[in-house]
């Protein structure tokens, strides 16, 4: 089957990121055909800072690799290497309603939170559908906050399918219940650019200063803890196995448990886990050569299945002229 998901360069790559996207992409990529890419075009929607936006590509591409993702295996490109991607976003705006984008949450999310309101962050989905279609992605592995991009991505390839012939694979969403939301240390969606993220790739003295903040509640020690909507139990549990999180429940329901004592586990438990994907990263950051390289092979590889599909729109919608 072929599998696609991007990520935006527009900051240090998190436990959301993470359990939500990459470990699913990584694994994927043992038995199916898998498209993983940097959306740098996305991330020049809120990031007017070019020599960060240069830097954090670099630095995405070299933890996507050392956490796992295998370029002999996958196609693994940077989104602006493969510059067809603008030209399909103009074919398909033609057949996107102006009210399937007006009413995108994420949209209205980002605005409020101060993103300038630009016609790039409002056509946003249509450069995902795009990106998407141009590949002739089935399944998309994202978190529960694109599941209405998605949905979008579905309506303008069957309105495109519609109106101008069969040219699309119609794609369908990825979302696995239990990583759908991972929360962030002040229990709202983890996430880049809110400053509640728990970065992958961080020094041991800044993931404790985090892992210490993570917000609790005020029950008493001598108290059950709650579960639901707890973010050190639901943190926790991205660790786990289903074993070791009935374990940690039954912890929590317990009296006595000191979210103190959790805090310190925690950040013992995720120092280890990525104890030798930091070892894989050092080496990769001192290697810029090999990720350069790697990167454009990549793109090269994704080109290939870009201009296929691309030509295919390009002839369905008549641009076809000089034949
Ligand atoms: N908290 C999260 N829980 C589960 N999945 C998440 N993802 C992001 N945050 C969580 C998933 O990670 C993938 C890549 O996301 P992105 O970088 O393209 O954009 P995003 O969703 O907007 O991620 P951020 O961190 O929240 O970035 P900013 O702050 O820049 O908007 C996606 O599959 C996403 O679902």
């Amino acid at each position: 089957m072929r599998i696609l998901s991007g990520i935006q360069p527009s900051g240090s790559l998190h436990l959301g990121n993470y359990f939500g996207m990459m470990k699913r992409m990584v694994d994927y990529q043992e038995n199916n055909e898998l498209f993983c890419f940097l959306v740098n075009y996305h991330a020049l929607t809120s990031v007017f800072d070019a020599p960060f936006l240069r830097r954090q590509t670099y630095e995405a591409a070299c933890d996507f690799l050392a956490l796992g993702l295998d370029p002999a295996k996958s196609v693994f490109w940077v989104q602006a290497d493969v510059p067809e991607v603008t030209e399909l976003t103009w074919l398909l705006s033609n057949v996107t309603g102006v009210g399937l984008l007006e009413r995108n949450h994420s949209y209205k999310d980002k605005t409020a939170k101060g993103i300038p309101a630009s016609q790039g962050l409002f056509s946003y989905p249509v450069l995902m559908a795009a990106d998407i279609l141009l590949y002739g992605a089935e399944k998309v592995p994202v978190g529960k906050d694109q599941k209405q991009h998605l949905e979008i991505t579905r309506d303008i390839a069957i309105r495109f399918n519609n109106t101008y012939g069969d040219t699309f694979v119609i794609p369908e969403p990825d979302i696995e219940d239990e990583l759908a939301v991972v929360p962030g240390i002040d229990g709202q969606k983890m996430s880049k650019s809110y400053g509640n993220a728990i970065e992958i790739f961080t020094d041991e003295k800044s993931l404790k200063k985090k892992v210490m903040s993570i917000k609790t509640d005020s029950t008493p020690v001598d108290q059950p803890k709650p579960i639901e909507g707890n973010p050190l139990y639901e943190i926790y549990a991205l660790f786990l196995d289903d074993r070791g999180k009935k374990e940690l429940k039954e912890r929590f329901l317990t009296p006595g448990l000191k979210y103190g004592d959790v805090k310190k586990e925690i950040l013992g438990v995720i120092w280890d886990y990525f104890e030798p994907y930091r070892n894989e990263r050092k080496k990769l950051a001192e290697d810029r050569q090999f990720v350069v390289d790697t990167m454009r092979e990549g793109a090269r590889k994704a080109r290939q299945v870009a201009t296929v599909y691309l030509e295919k729109a390009r002839r369905n919608v008549g641009l076809d002229y000089w034949n």
